[in-house]
């Protein structure tokens, strides 16, 4: 009997200025890819050209399955997203794509939870820190505050009924990416997870949240800036009055 093909996912990494966690990352995710069976793992790190020779040492470990995508220039993590997940489509043939931090705030240990879901039958599940189970340890009342607001005006505006729009770890069919027109989510930064979360609502997409631990940065320094904060409240008003 012929086997169906083995599901290609890939993790899609953006990075930028993350020399002091991206080896041991993918180290990590090495270990945890032995583990979950029947199916092809790549990691995909797309990196904006980080003065810190980020890309530089992920070509030096030369690891198999793991694959770089070299952009010129910082355009922010959105973009960086919508390169990436177009090089695990057409390139890499991913069934299936994450989106993970390369700073060790999303735990590899828990890739599999997410994985079950998408087996479940789950088009998109997204990782949260607002529900039980979920937890931000060590995040400053500032970054907290940041993230609360963040999410109550999406859900106040928007009407979104999901308790984490902004998170960044996910697991995303490529079936769903390929309904939604990403040139069209016209955001540069961290509003792209809100934008990308709403475009699922609306083509109907079936959405589950799992809760997840969001880690403290291991190494390096957040590159949330307040461009990405007036970026995301003027995507809301532009989501909010379908303005072009
Ligand atoms: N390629 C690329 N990656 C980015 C950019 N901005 C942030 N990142 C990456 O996106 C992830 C989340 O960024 P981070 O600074 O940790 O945000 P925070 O966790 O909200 O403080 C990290 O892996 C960053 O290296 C960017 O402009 N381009
Ligand atoms: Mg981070």
């Amino acid at each position: 009997m012929k086997m169906p093909p083995a599901e290609k996912i890939t993790i899609v990494v953006p990075t930028y200025n993350e020399a002091a966690n991206i080896r041991e990352l993918l180290r990590e995710i090495g270990k945890v890819s032995e583990n979950i069976g029947e199916r092809e793992l790549n990691v995909l790190v797309v990196d904006d050209n980080s003065p810190d020779r980020t890309a530089d040492l992920v070509k030096e470990l030369d690891m198999i399955n793991v694959y770089l995508l070299e952009r010129k220039r910082k355009e922010g993590l959105g973009r960086a997203y919508i390169d990436g997940f177009g090089y695990a489509i057409r390139e890499l043939g991913s069934d299936v794509v994450f989106e993970m931090d390369a700073d060790f705030s999303h735990d590899p240990g828990d890739l599999p939870r997410f994985l079950a879901e998408i087996r479940n039958g789950f088009d998109l599940v997204s990782g949260s820190r607002h529900i039980v189970g979920g937890s931000i340890p060590g995040w400053s009342f500032h970054r907290r505050l940041i993230s609360y607001v963040g999410n109550l005006l999406a859900k106040e505006i928007l009407g979104m009924q999901v308790s984490d729009c902004t998170s960044g770890y996910r697991a995303i069919k490529t079936s769903l990416l390929g309904e939604i027109n990403l040139e069209e989510i016209n955001v540069k930064g961290y509003a792209f997870q809100m934008s990308l979360l709403h475009s699922a609502i609306a083509h109907g997409a079936r959405i589950k949240e799992i809760p997840i631990v969001f880690h403290r940065r291991r190494g390096g320094e957040s590159k949330l800036g307040l461009g990405d904060i007036a970026e995301f409240l003027a995507e809301l008003v532009r989501i909010r009055f379908e303005l072009k």
